[in-house]
């Protein structure tokens, strides 16, 4: 298998907080190199163009910038489509959580069936009529599942992207009121860190694996760097106490290392601004290095 990068430098979809340098941050932190170093042939296919916020208006307080954010997803979609039918890896770099709605369409054109997990402090399951903050970085994982504003629905002409009995949400400690009833209306299968806590990590990703990767061709990872504890990743725009340790984290990527079931990838949310000394995008590649296969011996 070969490894492609896509950078999406987009904070659109949490209005300007720097979350637009994640790519910057992440291929500075040696990405392309260290997945070199574990024997994958990688190419970076460079960033996807994204408006600036400065230049457009909100004219929906409940979808910043929608149309902006559509446009952006609507080319993610086309890259990662064709990166998908040549039979190569896609990893989206963020960015915002928002473009997860063009990467998951563009593996959705690729790949008939397939699985998601979602680690996310978030469950990013919001809608127009729930959303808090009017912020779509809230709302990707409703809109793959096929709730969600026409614009964002009809990105690759088709809905839902993915079906919710085959997604799984990991890492879960900040969840909105209302978006907790479109999490079980959907039939989304969410895991807490109380349930982390209880269960263990291990016990966890091998159910998550089971529901993303059984009946399926692959699992697709989307990684909001927020899953983790801010202790190990401060930089990000909506830190969540009580997160995913470093070896919970590292645990997980090695467990879908070894299903072999990973056809696709989203590292988002990284801010380097919100950072110190670049530690979240270096987690982010340390977590990409497990995931695709790095063992100590
Ligand atoms: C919150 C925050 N649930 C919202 N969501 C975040 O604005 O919808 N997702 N931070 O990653
Ligand atoms: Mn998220
Ligand atoms: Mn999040
Ligand atoms: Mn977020």
């Amino acid at each position: 298998k070969e490894l492609r990068i896509i950078g999406v430098p987009s904070d659109l979809g949490q209005g300007r907080r720097g979350v637009d340098m994640g790519p910057s941050a992440i291929r500075y932190a040696g990405l392309e190199e260290r997945l070199k170093d574990l024997g994958y042939r990688v190419q970076d296919l460079g960033n996807v163009e994204v408006p600036t916020p400065e230049m457009h208006r909100v004219t929906n307080e409940k979808l910043k910038y929608l149309n902006e954010v559509r446009k952006v997803c609507e080319s993610l979609y086309e890259q990662v489509r064709q990166v998908m039918e040549a039979g190569h890896v896609p990893i989206i770099l963020g960015g915002d959580h928002s473009i997860s709605i063009g990467s998951v369409a563009g593996v959705a054109a690729g790949q008939r069936s397939f699985g998601v997990i979602w680690f996310d402090a978030h469950g990013d399951m919001n809608t127009e009529e729930t959303t808090p903050s009017g912020n779509i970085h809230g709302m990707p994982l409703a809109v793959n599942v096929g709730y969600g504003h026409p614009d964002l629905l009809n990105i690759g002409g088709f809905t839902p992207k993915v079906k919710p009995e085959n997604v799984v949400l990991v890492g879960i400690r900040s969840i909105d009121r209302d978006e907790a009833a479109l999490i079980r209306q959907a039939g989304i299968k969410a895991y807490t860190m109380a349930e982390i806590d209880q269960l263990g990590m291990a016990a966890v990703m091998k159910e998550a694996i089971q529901i993303a990767g059984s009946g399926t061709d692959g699992i697709h990872l989307s990684l909001d760097l927020d899953a983790l504890d801010p202790m190990f990743a401060p930089g990000v725009g909506t830190p969540v106490n009580g997160g995913v340790t470093y070896r919970e984290g590292h645990l997980a990527m090695e467990l879908l290392a070894a299903s072999g079931k990973v056809i696709s990838v989203d590292v988002v949310e990284v801010n380097p601004i919100l950072d110190e000394k670049n530690r979240t995008a270096q987690m982010a590649v340390e977590l990409v290095q497990s995931l695709f296969g790095k063992t100590v011996m």
